[in-house]
């Protein structure tokens, strides 16, 4: 069973190649389902120790979080302290998302938060509720 394995590994390795990568949204927790009534839909699962979790490498951001049953709720990317607005206040959160890493600081979308994530925040913050969106 040893070999099995190795070898299996090994022709997946020999496949990869340098093309772009897609991870869709899923989620590996067990349970989950949908409560409904006249008025509202709840759905969800419990038991995601990996909710707000980021591990990060030179390449690649791996975020951990509560699935959706629609779109990947979203934050004008200038709105740093996620109170739904754009003002000062998001200023001083950005500063305290990046000097912790925290995604948010990553307003330029890139995959790293870096001191260019800075210029961007301010450009988003200047179009104020016409910026763009990122994800929570
Ligand atoms: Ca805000
Ligand atoms: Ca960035």
């Amino acid at each position: 069973m040893k070999h099995a394995l190795t070898t299996v590994l090994a022709l997946g390795a020999g496949t990869a190649t340098a093309q772009p990568f897609t991870i869709e949204s899923s989620t590996i927790d067990a349970g989950g389902g949908t409560l409904s009534s006249s008025t509202y839909t709840l759905s969800g699962t419990i038991g995601q120790p990996d909710a707000g979790v980021t591990l990060q490498s030179a390449n690649f951001t791996l975020r951990g979080g509560f699935w959706t049953s629609g779109d990947t709720p979203t934050r004008l990317c200038a709105d740093q302290n996620g109170d739904g607005i754009v003002s000062p206040a998001d200023f001083s959160a950005w500063v305290a998302n990046y000097n912790i890493q925290d995604p948010r600081a990553d307003t330029n979308q890139d995959g790293f938060i870096t001191p260019a994530d800075f210029s961007a925040w301010v450009a988003a913050f200047n179009q104020g509720v016409n910026g763009p969106v990122c994800p929570n």
